[in-house]
């Protein structure tokens, strides 16, 4: 029996572990009490690391699909082959025609994000898709249109706070996303224990929401109106120089005039912006529910607007800017990726950092123009709206190579799966979420169970590199050694172990290797802005105009929004059997006057019907959802034929985003509207039909 230390890498919040192990089996997983950065705590979804150990269905060899038929075959013959097949399309049909989306699971590996880097430089491809185009570029857009580059992310100062802000984020279930701070329950427990006060905006009322002061419900996608509101308030009683002309294009968004649309009672949010501005320290936040909403990028900026305008943006207790021991901001620079925008799209979509919004990818190969196609980490048959259309598209790419463990939605679409290590099997330094957390820590683990024969994320993502290069023509075939031999001197963990010795904390990954609970660097500091930020961009004060014209809109009907549960990650922990025990969490939440105007009850099937498609799914009727509004979790629907996830398949559920026809968007970031979009409601109990999405 032997006890290891490491981190849990399944989502932001980086809880230590205890990983018991009896020989190579794991038989514990424990949050551990001593790590100074997560105090014992883990959530139920760190056990899913003992079974994604053990799973039978983890990849240990690549795949190769013809036809329905998947033959295990060896790393090289892999490489070979992705090489060729893609290499050949490049040299065909240029290199436009061979394109790369990467998912989630991808930041929570430093080797194939710097892999990736690499892929991509070489690929030369414009067909560069990742998830974060259903998730938080509008935060990372902001940070580079007012601070000057998109890693310079500012997280909510929730342990020293008076007032926190939560706009459609519910961090007691998601764990925080760009706040990394295990325990979430634990901190706002305490912020109210000091006297604090916690104030929640969400058309749900949420795990987070019952913890809180004050819980407003608001409609779907109107939070631009409200934070407009509240600058509107609080700038009229002292506006900083340079939010003048911000407090000039204000004046029609007073309380009285957003409370139609936003359903907010103008006293309330009169009493809020008060409240807010006269706090000692105050921060507002917000998510998921601000974020992936056709005013996405302006919210964002309202939000952290309304940080600044009371001194409370770089400031303790407010919305702060970590110092990193690797400089999240420099390596961005160095690497090329501190943002900007490229020419848009022939949609009209835009183009930042180099990267197209996933809103373009359907379009991008049913025209033929994608017809080489490489994921990483991704399940976009799931995870995308417009999911049957993409789903479909999928299906008709002439080479398509999977980075990915599994069988599943997507890959089995797949001409070849090439398996990563599994998370016990790598050693990981949190590159993107130390930087993200309240208090300063660099972690880094050592694999808990080595596992020498496997390709590693970099091995695999450069190889692959190195193939393609070395089928697309006579320079390629030159090129292919020297790359190589880069990718043999330039590792990433001599990457980041330079990144460590010249950064502010002046560490090294031999010290931190000694160190398995990490090293506390003290807390955040304020005053980490050298220049004045561009608070009163032309581009965002601009849409102002645009968010105007929603103030007299009637609201639809009925809408759709998200929701996350404990014990699910997106769509691929559902194939663990610890994640999926219990009663089913695949349900649609409803209002009681919503329910009873359909003449649904609680079990009962309903057919919710939306631009994309239509799902049949059971309600559950509750006073916890605003009316006018249906609550529905993404990533599941795994009863697609030809995926290999036993026990995922038997309780499938159906795909929030086979709801949606992904065409809905925010003009400034790309970012595709996945909540408060239109949908109609009508009893189920009879087979769903078909519903396939309207061709364009
Ligand atoms: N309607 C709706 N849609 C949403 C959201 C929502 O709130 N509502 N949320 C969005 C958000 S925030 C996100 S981040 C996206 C996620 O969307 P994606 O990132 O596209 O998909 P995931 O569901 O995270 O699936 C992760 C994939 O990575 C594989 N995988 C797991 N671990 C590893 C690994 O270590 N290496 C490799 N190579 N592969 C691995 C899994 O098998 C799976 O195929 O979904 C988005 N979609
Ligand atoms: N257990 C679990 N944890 C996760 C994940 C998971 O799938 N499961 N996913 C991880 C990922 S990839 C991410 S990005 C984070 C996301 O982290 P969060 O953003 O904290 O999580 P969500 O549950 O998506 O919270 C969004 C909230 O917005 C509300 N909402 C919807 N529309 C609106 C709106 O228009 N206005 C307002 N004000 N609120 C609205 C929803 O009701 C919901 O409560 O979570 C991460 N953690
Ligand atoms: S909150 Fe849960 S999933 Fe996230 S790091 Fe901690 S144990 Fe892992
Ligand atoms: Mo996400």
């Amino acid at each position: 029996m032997t006890e290891h230390l490491t981190t849990c890498t399944l989502c932001e919040a980086m809880c230590g572990l205890v990983v018991r192990l009896d020989g190579e089996r794991v038989t514990r997983i424990e949050g551990d009490p001593d790590d100074h950065h997560s105090r014992g705590h883990i959530c139920p979804k760190a056990t899913a690391l003992a079974d994604l150990q053990h799973d039978p269905h983890w990849l240990q060899q690549p795949m190769r699909r013809d036809g329905d038929t998947w033959t295990a075959i060896g790393w090289d013959a892999a490489f070979e082959l992705a090489g060729r097949r893609l290499g050949g399309l490049q040299r065909r049909h240029g290199r436009d025609a061979v394109g790369l989306y990467f998912g989630n699971p991808t930041g929570h590996d430093h080797r194939a994000v710097i892999g990736l880097g690499l892929l991509q430089t070489l690929l030369g491809s414009r067909h560069l898709y990742s998830a974060a185009s259903v998730d938080q570029l509008p935060r990372t857009v902001t940070a580079y249109l007012l601070y000057g580059n998109q890693a310079r992310l500012p997280s909510p100062d929730v342990d020293r706070t008076d007032l926190f802000l939560i706009f459609g984020a519910n961090p007691v279930v998601s764990q925080g996303s760009v706040m990394t701070a295990p325990g979430m329950k634990r901190r706002l427990k305490a912020l109210r224990a000091r006297g604090g006060r916690l104030v929640v905006v969400d058309p749900r009322r949420t795990e987070t929401a019952a913890l809180a002061d004050t819980h407003l419900f608001i409609r779907p996608g109107t939070d631009g109106l409200l934070v407009a509101a509240l600058l509107h308030v609080v700038l009229a009683s002292d506006c900083p120089a340079d939010l003048e002309p911000l407090r000039a294009r204000l004046t029609r968004f007073t309380p009285e005039a957003v409370a139609p649309a936003t359903g907010i009672d103008p006293a309330a949010i009169r009493r809020l912006a008060d409240d807010f501005a006269a706090a000692e320290r105050a921060v507002a936040y917000g998510r998921m529910g601000i974020s992936v909403n056709a005013f996405g990028t302006t919210i964002t900026w309202l939000i952290d607007a309304l940080n600044y305008a009371t001194g409370n943006l770089d400031a303790v207790g407010g919305a702060m800017f970590g110092r990193p021991a690797v400089d999240l901001p420099t390596f961005a620079r160095l690497v090329g990726q501190a943002g900007g925008f490229d020419a848009p799209t022939g949609d009209g979509l835009p183009v930042f950092n180099h990267e197209r919004p996933v809103a373009g990818l359907a379009p991008a190969l049913e025209s033929g123009e994608l017809r080489g196609l490489i994921t990483h980490a991704g399940n976009p048959a799931l995870s995308l709206p417009g999911a049957r259309r993409l789903d479909r598209a999928l299906a008709g790419l002439d080479f398509f190579v999977a980075i990915d463990p599994r069988i599943n939605e997507t890959t089995r679409h797949a001409h070849l799966i090439l398996p990563p290590p599994r998370p016990l099997e790598r050693d990981w330094y949190g590159l993107v979420f130390n930087a993200l957390a309240l208090r300063e820590v660099a972690r880094y683990n050592r694999p808990v169970l080595p596992a020498p024969h496997k390709p590693d994320s970099f091995a695999i993502l450069t190889r692959l590199a190195r193939g393609i290069v070395r089928r697309r023509g006579v320079a390629g075939a030159l090129a292919g050694p020297a790359v190589g031999l880069l990718t043999r001197a330039v590792t990433p963990n001599r990457i980041i172990d330079v990144m460590l010795r010249t950064g502010p904390h002046r560490l090294s990954l031999a010290k931190l290797a000694e160190h398995p609970r990490g090293l506390d660097l003290g807390e955040r500091q304020p005053g980490v802005l050298k220049t004045p930020p561009a608070m009163t961009h032309p581009l965002l004060l601009a849409d102002l105009d645009r968010l105007a014209d929603t103030l007299d809109v009637a609201p639809p009907p009925l809408v759709l929004i998200g929701r996350r549960t404990l014990r699910s990650m997106n769509s691929w922990l559902h194939d663990s059997p610890r994640m999926v025990k219990g009663r089913p969490r695949c349900t649609a939440q409803l209002h009681p006057d919503d329910a009873a105007a359909h003449g649904l009850e609680s079990g009962d099937a309903a057919i919710i019907r939306g631009d994309g498609g239509e799902i049949e799914l059971p309600v559950e009727v509750t006073d916890d959802l605003m009316p006018g509004v249906v609550s529905v979790p993404h990533g599941w629907g795994h009863g697609r034929p030809g995926t290999r996830q036993p026990v995922a398949s038997a309780q499938p559920g159906v795909s929030y985003n086979d709801v949606l026809d992904g065409t809905v968007w925010d003009p400034i970031s790309g970012v595709s509207a996945l909540n408060g979009l239109p949908i109609s409601l009508a009893p189920g109990g009879r087979r769903p039909s078909p519903a396939e999405p309207p061709r364009r």
